[in-house]
């Protein structure tokens, strides 16, 4: 008798419930954030509903992502830069995207003692994800959290992320604006980080300046720069920071307004985020058509496609385009 309408009644009542929880988390009720930021982190059943209810709210926060070698001092200057805008009245979300061992642990650990400060702040909110080889990957949680940030109306999101590996490279393009942190006396110094790396910064730290060897990152750097000229014409400025003492914090903050108002007069804002788009689209496109495929067969099958194809029963071409056609055909 209920075919029909009950999953109707109950497709309605579920999007009423999304309302008022996205509702209250755009008033600000931490709890509602909190378990928005879970769903979406554990990417639950309701994740994707979510996140199309958060989406249309999104837009508003400006997007920090800060990068560099381990223990550069990337939380010390986030916790700094929160507080030098947390005197402004900004509002601010943290992601803090732990790597793997042996790091993680002390990182965690040392970010939570020293944000600690923030604790009682509510303008403040602050996660540390360790969630490497989860479904979905890295990049994808990141974003995913950056939307539900976003959409609770925080002014600024800065996302701190160790400088190793594409993961990264895809967490940073999430950013309106990337700084790249370095210090002085890494060995090779700028050779230790990733050339990807490199090319993404906006701005450049050379955090650390307490000690020797500063002159010659910056010597470094500069001489890289001039080798490479960008599509944007943007010279990434060199701010000197000793993080740990709060130096040069209120030069850091001022360069990255100078950037802010670089892409809004030469009108890079919307370009850059089309560009970014374009590249995430893919990514989504691609993780959702692969999991219909694998939803398409079993383990098993697909044990028994590859015993075929080594054994040269069937050729995997022929295959890969009937799994295709199959996934396409279904909707
Ligand atoms: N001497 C000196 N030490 C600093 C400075 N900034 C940070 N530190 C110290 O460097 C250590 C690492 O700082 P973090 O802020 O945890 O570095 P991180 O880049 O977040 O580290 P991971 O998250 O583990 O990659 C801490 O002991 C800081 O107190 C600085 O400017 N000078
Ligand atoms: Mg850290």
């Amino acid at each position: 008798v209920f075919h029909g309408t009950a999953p109707l009644l109950y497709t309605e009542s579920l999007n009423h419930e999304l309302q008022q929880w996205v509702e209250r988390l755009r008033n600000g009720d931490p709890r509602s954030l909190a378990r928005a930021i879970s769903t979406v982190e554990n990417g639950e059943a309701d994740s994707s509903e979510l996140l199309k209810c958060l989406f249309p709210h999104t837009g508003h926060a400006r997007i920090l992502g800060m990068t560099g070698a381990p223990g550069a001092g990337k939380s010390t200057l986030v916790d700094q830069l929160a507080k030098h805008y947390r005197k402004q009245n900004q509002t601010i979300g943290i992601i803090a995207v732990d790597p793997t061992s042996p790091y993680s642990g002390g990182a965690i650990l040392g970010d939570r003692i020293r944000m600690q400060d923030h604790f009682a702040d509510p303008g403040i909110y602050i996660r540390s994800m360790a969630t490497r080889g989860s479904l979905g990957g890295l990049a994808r949680t990141t974003a995913d959290v950056t939307t539900v940030l976003d959409a609770s109306g925080r002014d600024l999101i800065m996302i701190e992320t160790v400088g190793v590996g594409q993961d990264e490279v895809d967490i940073v393009r999430l950013a309106d604006i990337t700084v790249v942190i370095l210090v002085p006396g890494m060995g090779d110094d700028v050779q230790t980080i990733k050339a990807g790396i490199m090319e993404i910064a906006d701005i450049f730290v050379i955090n650390k300046c307490d000690r020797e060897g500063a002159e010659r990152v910056e010597r470094e750097i500069r001489a890289m720069q001039s080798l490479a000229v960008r599509s944007d014409n943007w010279t990434p400025p060199i701010v000197k920071t000793v993080a740990s003492e709060g130096q040069g914090i209120a030069d850091l903050a001022t360069t990255i307004g100078q950037y802010e108002a670089y892409l809004k007069k030469e009108n890079l804002v919307l370009k850059r985020n089309v560009e970014n788009w374009r590249e995430r689209l893919v990514e989504m496109l691609r993780d959702a058509m692969l999991e219909k495929a694998r939803a398409a067969m079993t383990e098993g099958e697909m044990g028994r496609y590859a015993a075929e194809i080594a054994e040269h029963k069937r050729d995997p071409y022929s295959l890969v385009e009937e799994i295709v056609g199959r996934v396409a055909g279904e909707t």
